[in-house]
């Protein structure tokens, strides 16, 4: 920490300030409008990883952010850089991921003529960030930069944008630095708490859902046990499985795409929804029919770290503003009855789970998806799943077991080209563990040049591409809305194994399932960044559905109708 003694340019004040907040790593594309901050960095101990695109240094970011709890930090530079980042910052927002973004700026004094690469962010993240601000003064970067910390870590985390003017990173000032930031806990009142009591003595087949940001694996163990004592069916958000253990007897599996029919049903038929951290946006509420909108057909208790989303779409009956590892410490204080009626239910949701994950139905073609999903549970199973977009997340995400914290990190937005950079921001954070990206072909070809990032920092990902040529979820919704009037949605690939080697890594194609395996195995021992090409059967388009089936079924509907 320093004081305000010395006068240091604007880049070292702001370098000194991310040290003062814990920042071990950052992630870049350079620019000429941030230079004087490029040049502190050179002499902090903060690793920089330079990267391709700045959308993938942003997931990377926000990943880092995840996978610490602290807000992830990425630099990009002026107008091109910052909205190549933006795609990051959605993310960011929708996944309850804290980052902090900088940005280069004009100089103030050509600010507002449509200088070179100009933007106004304030009004451009106005509405996807928590807060976008600019820095008018080097003095002023401690307290902004500790309030960017702040914003983006406090109750629901999310993206924060700070834009840095060129002639500010160069001006010097006298000024000291400011104290790491924590994020204040929110706690739950206790009349709350005993309300709730009430409301799950009174319940006959209540069910929990968690999900939304801000947790850690303590919250996790917390509702853990809650569940355990009242006995309660644990059912995860999209993509928030790892909470908790999967192989927890009372985990019921994921409200997410491709939801099991069964769990879609139990959760309809409860009389009491505790939903924690979550907002049943559109994915888990299968477009909103779970709930009802707005008033929910089971009482619903909200619990969320930002009052304003409690309300925003559903009625509650009771609403409970609270961070989640908060909410979980506070649930210890409650008593289960004496006789829980429910346990039948939850054994029979948890039943229901294994029959829909641990039986992968067979695919068209000689790659079956399931079997490798299977084979993957066996030789890595403390690894993380990173993904992105499109059908071929289906198979992970509901045949794969998440046992430890953020085991799986996956986009709530849907956004394609995700997995490649979060398993290389995973690597980095936890270089001990293995980082698996799982990608379509269409979605790896959206950030696959982060591979180069991999390969130039050893960092030695597994990238499992599942090419079916085709853009295969668009394909899919094509062939239901307009069967067999295949539309920009056809695919060429490169050979993605030779392109793994072009990058000096390794790579494999894979045409049948049993080569899946010892490619696995030999991608582990290369010890470099790996692509295992998958080729699959353009069939095979979804777990037990064909594309001709769709195709044929919206034919008949259309004569039929
Ligand atoms: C950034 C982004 N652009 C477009 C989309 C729309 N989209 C969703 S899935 C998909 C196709 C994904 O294709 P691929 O990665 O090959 O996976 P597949 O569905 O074939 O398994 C598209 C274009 C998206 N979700 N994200
Ligand atoms: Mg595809």
């Amino acid at each position: 920490m320093k004081d305000a003694t010395l006068a240091r340019t604007g880049g070292q004040i702001l370098v000194d300030q991310l040290v003062a907040q814990g920042v071990e790593r950052v992630y870049c594309v350079p620019g000429e409008s941030y230079l004087a901050a490029l040049d502190a960095l050179h002499d902090a101990k903060i690793a920089v990883t330079v990267c391709r695109q700045e959308t993938g240094a942003a997931i990377m970011a926000l990943t880092d952010g995840r996978l610490t709890g602290r807000a992830g930090v990425c630099f990009v530079t002026r107008g091109p850089g910052a909205t190549n980042a933006a795609h990051g910052v959605h993310i960011a927002e929708h996944d309850s991921a804290p980052l902090v973004l900088f940005v280069g700026q004009v100089e103030r004094s050509m600010r507002g003529r449509g200088a070179f690469q100009e933007m106004d962010y304030r009004a451009f993240f106005g509405s996807t960030a928590k807060w976008a601000t600019e820095v008018e003064d080097p003095a002023r970067l401690p307290e902004i930069v500790q309030r960017a910390f702040h914003t983006a870590m406090q109750g629901r985390p999310g993206p924060v944008v700070v834009s840095l003017p060129e002639d500010v990173l160069v001006e010097t000032a006298r000024v000291a630095d400011a104290p790491r930031v924590e994020p204040a806990a929110i706690w739950p009142g206790q009349t709350q708490m005993a309300e709730l009591q009430k409301l799950l003595w009174a319940a006959e087949r209540p069910v929990v859902v968690f999900g939304g940001g801000g947790w850690n694996a303590r919250a996790g163990a917390a509702l853990t046990r809650f569940s355990e004592r009242f006995d309660l069916p644990l059912i995860a958000s999209f993509r928030r499985s790892s909470v908790v253990d999967n192989d927890h007897p009372n985990f019921a599996g994921e409200l997410g795409l491709g939801v099991n029919p069964k769990l879609k049903a139990r959760v309809e038929a409860a009389d009491l929804a505790l939903l924690i951290g979550g907002r049943m946006a559109e994915t888990p509420s299968q477009s909103y029919t779970l709930f009802g909108v707005p008033e929910p057909r089971q009482a619903l208790v909200h619990v969320h770290a930002d009052a304003a989303e409690i309300g925003r779409v559903y009625h509650p009956r009771l609403g409970i503003v609270a961070t989640p590892p908060a909410f979980c410490a506070a649930l210890e204080g409650l008593q289960p009855p004496n006789a829980i009626a429910w346990s039948g239910e939850t054994r029979a949701a948890r039943e229901a789970y294994l029959g829909w994950s641990d039986q992968p139905p067979a695919n068209p073609g000689g790659v079956q998806l399931g079997e490798i999903m299977m084979a993957l549970r066996r030789l890595a199973p403390d690894a993380t799943f990173a993904n992105g977009a499109g059908n071929f997340a289906i198979w992970p995400g509901r045949f794969l077991r998440f046992r430890r914290f953020n085991q799986q990190l996956g986009p709530v937005s849907g956004s394609m080209g995700f997995g490649v950079p979060a398993a290389i921001a995973a690597k980095r954070a936890d270089p001990g563990r293995i980082a698996i990206a799982f990608a379509g072909d269409g979605d790896f070809l959206m950030n696959g040049q982060e591979f180069a990032t991999a390969v130039q920092y050893g960092l030695p990902v597994i990238v499992v591409v599942v090419d079916n040529g085709m853009y295969g979820t668009i394909r899919m919704h094509q062939e239901r809305e307009y069967p067999g009037r295949v539309s920009a949605t056809q695919l060429r690939n490169p050979d993605f194994a030779a392109l793994a080697l072009a990058y000096g890594g390794h790579g494999e194609t894979i045409d049948e399932t049993a080569q899946f395996a010892p490619a696995f195995a030999r991608a582990l021992a290369s010890g470099k960044p790996s692509i295992l090409h998958v080729k699959i059967d353009p069939e095979a388009i979804a777990p037990a559905t064909t594309l001709t089936g769709i195709r044929e079924a919206a034919l008949r509907h259309r004569v039929g109708g």
